[in-house]
């Protein structure tokens, strides 16, 4: 039974996921709130295993339906080890990247079918959706330059600026579809701006 909630942070690279992530639990955990950080890829040995593969293992050669499976063969696992029995225990899941992530980057950005990743989704989460997902929304220029600060680039961060610009497209998209479950904020501003709107979110929320 689900007596936890799950949030979860979207975005194109270096809108500040991780930057933010930390500010949200630091936020929850001053109000004795029970909190769990994890990501995806990842989140436990084998997600974190093959993480590696999906975004160092540049040399090799992994085709758009191949990536897909290994981020929803990564969720399955995450889902039952980590994300569901936290939920069952009454945490709130904080989650860098979702599923909202695979309809982005999966299907914006390499072009595979919605209704394939549907599929996916239907098969490993059955009715398990994230209860808030915080989009947040920068131009691909600000994104990218961002990151290109923090980082040598990693196999996704090597895509062209109309690969980022289909990712956050799709983004957008999905948030005007699901306008109760993902809410957008403008990353923007600068960071004590952007703090100011998560807590705003996070007071409506909780
Ligand atoms: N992926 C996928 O394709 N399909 C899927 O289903 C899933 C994932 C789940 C790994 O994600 C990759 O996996 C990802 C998509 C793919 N693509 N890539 N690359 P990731 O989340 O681990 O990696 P990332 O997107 O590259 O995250 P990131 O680079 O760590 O970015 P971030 O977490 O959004 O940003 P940050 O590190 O918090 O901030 C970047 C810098 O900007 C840092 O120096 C901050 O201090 C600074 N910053 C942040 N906000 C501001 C503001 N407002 N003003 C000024 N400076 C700021």
């Amino acid at each position: 039974m689900v007596k936890g909630r799950f949030i979860t942070l979207e975005g194109i690279e270096g809108v500040g996921k991780t930057t933010h992530l930390a500010f949200i639990a630091d936020y929850l955990e001053a109000r004795q709130y029970p909190v769990l950080i994890t990501r995806e890829p990842g989140g436990t040995k084998a997600g974190e295993a093959v993480r590696e593969i999906l975004l160092h293992g540049k040399e090799i050669r992994i085709d758009a339906m191949t990536e897909l499976l290994l981020m929803f063969a990564a969720r399955a696992q995450h889902l039952q080890e980590v994300v569901i029995p936290a939920l069952a225990e009454g945490k709130i899941v904080l989650c860098d990247r979702f599923t909202d992530a695979s309809y982005a980057y999966q299907g914006g950005g390499r072009g595979i079918a919605q209704a394939d990743i549907r599929i996916l989704e239907q098969l490993v989460q059955q009715e398990l959706q994230p209860n808030l997902t915080l989009l947040f929304d920068a131009s691909v220029q600000t994104g990218l330059s961002r990151a290109k600060k923090r980082s040598e680039a990693d196999r996704f961060e090597s895509e062209t600026i109309a690969f980022f610009e289909r990712v956050r497209q799709t983004y957008l998209e999905r948030s005007r579809n699901k306008p109760d479950r993902i809410k957008i904020i403008n990353a923007e501003q600068t960071l004590p701006a952007v703090e100011q709107d998560i807590i705003r979110l996070m007071e409506s929320f909780l």
